[in-house]
């Protein structure tokens, strides 16, 4: 996603690096790659043209300065445009009043992800302190109800169903049950059709108007490109929607959706679904995105991934450890096991500064498999104590985990190195490209 908008930005940026400063000449030589790497994003033309004309506007107007680059002076502007391409967004879901929970009702086309979603946004609320309840306002769909109902005992949230009547009877119902029950928040399931039609649209409508939700959310796949803008932009005139949730961000749609759904529907994307998983729905963050597009790294995102799926007390013994110099291959094997939580390497990766992201972009998910069944298969003394890995211990372990003894070997190698730049790095050294105080700083490739 994004991978080749980012790489056409990346080259109109080292054009413009080798330039004095920024003129109105090259400036328009450099938005017109800019519009071509938008459009072939499939981002909505009226969108570009809008974008173009406003940071063109910005950048003539740009008074020079000495200190600045040309490129980067221009990356500035796009990166605040792109922000405000996007944003503001406000992620804010309403509290109970008055012991009457706070109702979120989604709406979308079918195979949008409106039944996944609603229980990953049950889960993201419930992560957050408060109680949810879904309710299967589904009817049209002969697997809907089982769909919600499985989803919610999979993951602890109370669903509310019935196995047949009208949907607005049913929301009401919920959400009476909800209150009864002391939830706070109720997340409501509806119907989808192919297209937009009259009788989808006045089921929700009648929804929308009797059961008066907090907030209506549509759903839209990031994988049907401007088809997703263009149904946006209907259901918003017949529903007034208050957000957009973008799904299937992890697949390999272009993205040009996700850039123009504000701009056309006037409504933000407030979250975004990046996986199957019941815990993979984001909140959308413009400035994040924006920075992510151009090739600058998604670095707080990747913090606050860290953040929820590290152990806080194992990470504070490895900071000990690392202080002391006592690293062991066991806190290698733990600390590859929590990275492991926060999902497939290639996406935490992607979310890396560019240069960084590249250096290691290459990892392969079997090699990190085969290290860790390598540091499985030895002792717990030789993983605390490598020294003693002679070469029969080595081929034991090379034995046990099935793998060929030169990748053992490169193991214990890449673990020693590991320790010796750590050292270094305590000692203020750092190592080429990584900065560092008073170092050079990393030679980024974008800026
Ligand atoms: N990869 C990926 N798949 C998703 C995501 N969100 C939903 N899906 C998948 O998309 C498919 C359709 O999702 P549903 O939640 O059933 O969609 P729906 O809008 O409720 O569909 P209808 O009820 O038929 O209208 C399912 O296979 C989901 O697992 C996402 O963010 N990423
Ligand atoms: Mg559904």
């Amino acid at each position: 996603m994004f991978e080749s908008l980012t790489e056409a930005l990346g080259g109109v940026f080292r054009k413009l690096s080798g330039r004095g400063r920024l003129t109105e000449a090259n400036i328009d030589e450099g938005l017109q790659e800019v519009r071509k790497a938008l459009l072939a994003a499939d981002v909505n033309y009226k969108v570009v043209k809008d974008f173009v004309d406003k940071v063109k506007a910005k950048a003539v107007g740009q008074e020079v300065l000495k200190s600045v680059r040309p490129d980067q002076q221009f990356i500035f502007i796009i990166q605040k445009e792109l922000e405000a391409l996007m944003g503001p967004v406000d992620h804010a879901i309403p509290p109970a009043q008055g012991g009457n929970p706070a109702v979120l009702m989604m709406a979308g086309l079918q195979g949008s992800g409106k039944t996944t979603t609603t229980a990953k946004l049950g889960k993201y609320l419930q992560k957050r302190g408060r109680k949810p309840m879904l309710v299967a306002a589904d009817l049209i769909r002969p697997a809907a109800i089982e769909q919600l109902k499985t989803l919610g005992a999979a993951n602890d949230l109370p669903v509310y169903f019935e196995t047949g009547g009208r949907p607005v009877k049913i929301c009401e119902r919920g959400i009476a049950k909800a209150k009864e029950q002391g939830c706070d928040v109720v997340v409501l399931d509806t119907q989808g059709r192919l297209h937009v039609d009259r009788e989808m649209m006045d089921e929700l409508k009648e929804i929308r108007d009797k059961v008066k939700p907090h907030h209506v959310y549509l759903v839209v796949d990031a994988m049907t490109g401007q088809d997703a803008v263009k149904s946006a932009d209907e259901f918003n005139k017949l529903l007034a929607l208050d957000g957009v949730i973008m799904t299937k961000l992890d697949g390999d749609a272009r993205g040009g959706s996700a850039l123009s759904v504000k701009a056309i529907t006037g409504k933000p994307i407030k979250f975004v679904g990046v996986g199957e998983k019941i815990e993979n729905l984001e909140e959308f963050h413009p400035e994040r995105m924006a920075g992510r597009i151009l090739g600058m790294g998604d670095v707080v995102s990747l913090v606050e991934k860290a953040q929820e799926v590290m152990d806080q007390d194992q990470a504070r013994k490895l900071q000990e450890k690392i202080r002391n110099d006592d690293l062991s291959l066991d806190d290698f094997l733990k600390q590859l096991q929590q990275m492991k939580k926060m999902g497939p390497f290639k996406k935490i990766l992607e979310m890396l500064p560019g240069q960084l992201g590249q250096m290691v972009g290459d990892v392969d998910e079997d090699e990190i498999k085969y290290a860790e069944a390598i540091m499985q298969s030895m002792t717990p003394q030789e993983r605390e104590y490598p020294e003693i890995l002679n070469a029969g211990r080595r081929q034991r372990i090379a034995k046990g985990c099935g793998r060929p003894v030169q990748e053992v070997n490169s193991l214990i190698k890449q673990f020693d190195e590991a320790r010796k730049m750590i050292r270094m790095m305590k000692k203020g050294k750092f190592p080429p490209g990584m900065g560092g105080p008073g170092g050079p700083p990393p030679p980024g490739r974008r800026r």
